[in-house]
């Protein structure tokens, strides 16, 4: 009975894998047409185009030093012999649908981390397969023969590790890191290689001697707080190599709303915003537990004579932070009180999502660092203590808990 249980503990020790397309939208263009194999091919804009950034470029384009969000501009002076093409994202879209379907016959459990990435949790699988490696192989052989891409593949007992094994193993990779092994494997890697170390923070920890991983792992954790505040624990786990390893699953959602109707019909514009500000509130909270951006923000409002309309705006980019799109809900809110009618109903929801880049990040530093700090410890209050346990000024004064009439109209 002992050696039964042993074994089967064993046997369902967690195992992620990480997959990450290659050189993915110009590896998609290369396969579509054959004669672009072996070339240097950027996608992002035309040759005869002067405006736009790369989004990506092949392998052989790199060798230029040309790179994702690079100025297109700039990429035609060290690479003007290119191949330049804009790229056709339902093309990328149908790619990235297939390698999910055969994600999907190796585990049930694939979380689709972006576009052209996903984490499987493998534990149950390996035994199926034989080992990790078959795993693996597995993987990379369907996906050659089923789509012709190439794709680096990593494997380790969580999705930190796996995530950084696998730009390593780059391209056409696989990478294993054993059981027991996530900081040695770190440990020799430069600081920038971890999930969210981006260009200020490297420099910060670059000033106190902190080079590789390996250096961050180790350091001082009394000295690294004074320096970093309660990011410095974070930043340690990760260096460790501990991360989660939890795949999450699930519908994804194509929009996430939040509405209320009012007992009687509401003319105070003053409380309605307040109202609205709330419900933007929520709609931001879950969109973030989603780890998804939106962008586009609507306002649905149904005046007393039961006459809907939707505001809507779209934003540069996506994001999910309240403040940004605080913003464009006020543009939304002064056309939708025009209308002298009294409110029976608002609403406010965000569509145009898409996975949020920065779901690994230890923290942000582009500008949006402290913002997205503080919008994660107003998240992890509200993990804990429920929603309303935290509220901003503004919809303060709206009780302590809000009721709404249609609490969860979507996700
Ligand atoms: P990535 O996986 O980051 O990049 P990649 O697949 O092109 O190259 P590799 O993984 O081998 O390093 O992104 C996947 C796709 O997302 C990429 O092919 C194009 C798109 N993308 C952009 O449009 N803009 C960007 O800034 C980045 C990073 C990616
Ligand atoms: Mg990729």
């Amino acid at each position: 009975m002992l050696l039964l249980y042993t074994e089967y503990t064993f046997s369902m020790k967690t195992r992620i894998l990480h997959i990450d397309m290659d050189a993915f939208f110009a590896s998609v263009e290369q396969v579509k047409n054959p004669s672009l194999k072996g070339k240097p091919v950027i996608v992002g804009g035309a040759k005869e185009d002067r405006r736009g950034v790369v989004s990506t470029a092949s392998y052989e384009a790199r060798k230029f030093g040309v790179h994702s969000a690079m100025p297109l501009a700039q990429a035609k002076k060290l690479c003007p012999h290119g191949i330049y093409l804009r790229g056709s994202q339902g093309d990328y879209g149908r790619y990235s649908k297939l390698i999910q379907k055969i994600l999907l016959t190796v585990s049930p459990l694939v979380q689709m981390a972006s576009i052209d990435e996903a984490y499987l949790d493998i534990s149950g699988s390996i035994r199926l397969f034989g080992s990790e490696d078959q795993v693996a192989q597995y993987i990379k052989e369907s996906i050659a023969n089923e789509t012709q891409l190439p794709c680096t593949v990593a494997i380790s007992n969580c999705k930190l590790v796996s995530k950084v094994a696998s730009a390593n193993g780059k391209p056409d990779g696989y990478v294993n890191v054993k059981e027991g092994k996530e900081a040695a494997y770190l440990a020799p890697l430069l600081i920038r290689e971890l999930p969210g170390a981006g260009p200020k923070i490297c420099e910060k920890l670059n000033k106190i001697g902190i080079m590789t991983i390996g250096d961050l792992a180790q350091y001082s954790s009394e000295a690294l707080k004074r320096q970093f505040g309660a990011m410095a624990v974070s930043l340690q786990k990760a260096a460790s190599g501990i991360g989660s390893s939890k795949v999450s699953l699930g519908r994804e959602a194509k929009s996430i709303s939040r509405e209320t109707t009012f007992p009687e019909d509401v003319g105070d514009w003053t409380y309605l915003e307040k109202m609205i500000s709330y419900l933007r509130e929520r709609v931001m909270h879950s969109l973030r537990n989603e780890g998804m951006e939106a962008k586009t923000v609507v306002l649905k409002v149904r005046y007393g004579d039961f006459t809907t309309k939707t505001f809507s705006k779209t934003l540069p980019g996506p994001t999910s932070l309240d403040k940004e799109v605080e913003e464009v809900t006020k543009d939304l809110i002064t056309k939708g009180r025009k209308s002298s009618k009294k409110v029976r109903l608002v609403g406010i929801g965000v569509s145009q999502l898409v996975h949020n880049q920065h779901q690994l990040s230890i923290f942000d530093e582009v500008g949006n660092e402290k913002w997205e700090r503080a919008t994660q410890s107003i998240d992890q209050l509200r993990e804990k203590f429920g929603f309303d346990a935290i509220r901003s000024a503004k919809t303060s004064t709206l009780g302590k808990r809000v009721k709404l009439s249609t609490p969860s109209l979507s996700k």
